[in-house]
């Protein structure tokens, strides 16, 4: 198989991702792939990463499956189910289907169309060549003008510990358990080991400004601090970091994240969620119904942004993204004009 070749990393002058321009977004699932969509329609072309959570990845019929980096990914390429949010539209069931009639593993569901990514992927890294390699040509492949940095290429992975002391892997819990059991413990395999993908400390250092999406802060956002060197790259930006929090009137827009919060001892409101980032961003921006909480976010030594965070359509989504490039200076987007 010949590899497509990824867009090289221009040095050209003019360039945005090497003029101070560029805007890195750390970012896991749904909520982070939404804020993304936004954030490249206001910005000009290529000048947005995006470091990648990759603790959610496991192996299935042998082969390497990377939800948060495909979410984004098809997402970003307008191919994503808008329905389910992961995925892809259009997509036909085919291989599916027939497993579960053979009997095999159908639990977690991969469309036809989702199975030539994972095969490529997999057929590439059983190849020698490093997830970030294989990102960049897959989003190459369909679309993306962001660069997608997965944020290791080393093995890391979320294991979710029960009341009673069992582990079970994270798509086990979210998928399988359908985010129904009770979390006692939040473990990063591999974290004490994983290295930064080549890039994204530079991608933080050097950025114009850092968003943390609204993505789920204690399984999406915490594995891609614990990776080495992250944590304090991205601190020693605070000035520059904004965080926007995915919790809106103290409930997740989708998924766990909002009981997750509460059963790991923090509260589930956009207060809670900015004491979590309180040393690494000095901007946190909060949904209007928490305009409340405000003052009390201010309290922790943050900015605090008050704005519409729910992001039901692309527009919202630009008008989010707007808002947070905004809150941290810099070039300032046109407010887009409500559609007649
Ligand atoms: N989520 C589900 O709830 N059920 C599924 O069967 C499922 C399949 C799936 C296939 C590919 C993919 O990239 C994502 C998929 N997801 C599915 C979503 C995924 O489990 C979550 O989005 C993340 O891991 C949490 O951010």
């Amino acid at each position: 198989m010949k590899p497509k070749a990824a867009d090289p990393e221009s040095t050209a002058p003019g360039n945005p991702r090497n003029d101070g321009e560029r805007v890195t977004t750390l970012a896991g699932g749904v909520g982070a792939a939404r804020f993304l969509s936004g954030l490249t329609s206001v910005r000009p072309a290529g000048s947005c990463d995006a470091i990648v959570n990759v603790a959610d990845d496991f192996d299935l019929h042998g082969l390497h499956i990377s939800p948060d980096l495909d979410t984004i990914t098809y997402t970003l390429g307008g191919l994503v189910n808008p329905e389910t949010g992961w995925g892809r539209s259009g997509e036909t069931w085919n291989v599916m289907d027939e497993l579960a009639r053979l009997g095999g593993e159908s639990w977690f569901r991969l469309g036809d169309r989702d199975l030539a990514v994972h095969l490529y992927r997999t057929q590439r890294l059983r190849a020698g060549a490093d997830l970030a390699t294989v990102t960049a040509e897959l989003t190459a492949s369909l679309g993306v003008s962001a660069r997608l940095i997965p944020v290791t290429g080393d093995r890391l992975r979320t294991v979710i510990g029960l009341p009673g002391g069992e582990t079970i892997d994270f798509q086990d819990y979210f998928v399988a358990r359908r985010h129904s059991v009770s979390v006692a413990d939040i473990i990063f395999e591999g974290a004490g080991t994983a290295r930064p993908s080549p890039g994204v400390l530079e991608s933080i250092r050097t950025a114009r400004s850092v968003v943390i999406a609204p993505s789920n802060p204690l399984v999406s956002i915490a594995p891609v601090l614990a990776v080495a060197g992250v944590r304090d790259a991205v601190a020693a930006r605070r000035e520059s970091v904004v965080a926007v929090s995915p919790i809106i009137g103290g409930k997740a827009v989708k998924g766990p994240a909002a009981r997750m919060l509460t059963e790991m001892g923090h509260e589930a409101s956009a207060l809670g969620v900015a004491r979590l980032y309180r040393d690494l961003a000095a901007t946190m921006v909060i949904d209007t119904r928490d305009a409340d909480l405000a003052a009390a976010v201010e309290d922790l030594g943050m900015r605090c942004v008050v704005t519409e965070t729910m992001m039901t359509d692309p527009g919202r989504s630009a008008d989010l993204a707007g808002t947070v490039l905004r809150s941290v200076g810099g070039p300032i987007p046109e407010p887009r004009r409500a559609d007649p």
